[in-house]
């Protein structure tokens, strides 16, 4: 190949601060690739959400890694003059695959936009300069150690709590956090598609416990499911696996499946298609906000910088570091007053310590 442009890639190891726990799995450290875009004056960084295993995405690591090395590099490679935007274009060809695409087009976007000097806020469109976020809390091992974590959350300032749930740890825990917390915590539930239409009567009793939405209760193809369960419930209801596409946000929107959607930009294949799923729902009343898949600082501070668009209207799943990384590959970020400022520069404003990331890294390749 001949192109104007080299791409590394490279496998990090990163010990979370603690174990995460959802109704699909539990992890410890997080394996991730990252992608690096290089051409003659520029460079930019993105992380695949793909993990060592499927248990969460169909795609995992190193089928991300084959599809970008040998598909859609050498794809992108035949194209005169690469941006972000004609690679988006360039890779709907290939089917499926989001997350891989996501981590290559975030990488061009990030290059792109350092090489002029812009910030990722202002190429899309966003205008706030603090986000409010909230933190998302894993399944526990009992009520005590969940109210205990959710305690510290609280002192830290997050804006508000969701609690990852699945069938018989659910009424229980919300109606704790409630009691311990009161009406004022802002509070939601994700259910990570752990249950069915038959569970219809545990779902409404979540209703007493007004919460801010109900995230993902049933399969991602359900919509139909969703549509009927969202005339049971007063809780709104919220997708997020569901939504791997703009086409699919606005057949969920029409259906009446969702009320409010997460917008997780490795899900739908990037930021240019989130910007897509945004202005959709903008236009529709629908409010959005900013999923997470525990990003490091590369993913978190582009994540910031998406939810400075005006839909983003509830608060995101962006944590400060220390919740996921006692020690990250980029800059820390921080809570003030319930909010995490987007980190100002070009691109995404992601200020990479490659000292550590070398030391984090287990294997690394350049294609070209
Ligand atoms: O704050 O980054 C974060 C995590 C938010 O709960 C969160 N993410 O189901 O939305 C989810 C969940 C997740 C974690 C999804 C890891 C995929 C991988």
């Amino acid at each position: 190949m001949s192109a104007a442009f080299k791409v590394e890639l490279r496998r990090v190891r990163m010990p979370l601060a603690g174990e995460f726990r959802t109704s699909r799995g539990s992890e410890s450290v997080r394996e991730m690739l990252l992608v690096r875009w290089v051409t003659d004056n520029s460079e930019g960084w993105a992380e695949c959400a793909a993990d060592a295993e499927p248990v969460y995405f169909p795609e995992r690591l190193e089928s991300a890694r084959l599809l970008i090395a040998e598909v859609l590099v050498p794809l992108l490679a035949k194209i005169p003059t690469i941006d972000a935007a004609g690679a988006h274009v360039a890779m709907k060809r290939v089917p499926g695959n989001p997350l891989a695409k996501a981590a290559l087009e975030s990488a061009i976007l990030d290059a792109e936009l350092r090489a002029h000097g812009m910030s990722m806020k202002s190429y899309l469109g966003g205008s706030r300069e603090k986000i409010r976020v909230g933190v998302s809390v894993g399944i526990c091992e009992s009520l005590s150690d969940l109210i205990r974590q959710v305690e510290g959350y609280v002192a830290e300032g997050y804006s508000r709590v969701k609690l990852k749930i699945a069938p018989g740890w659910d009424v229980e825990p919300a109606r704790a956090i409630r009691r311990e917390f009161g009406e004022d915590l802002l509070l939601q539930v994700d259910a990570n598609q752990a249950y069915t239409i038959a569970d219809v009567s545990t779902l409404r009793r979540l209703d007493t416990f007004d919460l801010l939405l109900l995230e993902q209760p049933l399969p991602a193809e359900d919509l139909c499911g969703h549509a009927r369960l969202a005339g049971y419930l007063q809780t709104p209801i919220c997708l997020d696996e569901s939504i791997t596409s703009c086409a699919s946000a606005a057949t969920a929107i029409q259906m009446g499946a969702a009320q409010i959607i997460n917008i997780k930009p490795a899900r739908v294949g990037g930021y240019l298609e989130a910007r897509a799923i945004h202005d959709l729902c903008l236009a529709q009343s629908i409010p959005v906000w900013c999923g997470g898949v525990l990003e490091t600082a590369i993913g978190r501070a582009a994540n910031l910088q998406l939810a400075s668009l005006p839909g983003f209207t509830l608060p995101s799943d962006i944590s400060a570091t220390k919740r996921y990384y006692t020690k990250d590959i980029g800059q820390e970020f921080h809570i003030e007053s319930g909010t995490i400022s987007v980190p100002h520069g070009p691109g995404t404003g992601a200020v990479i310590d490659l000292d550590y990331l070398e030391s984090v890294s287990v294997e690394q390749e350049w294609l070209m």
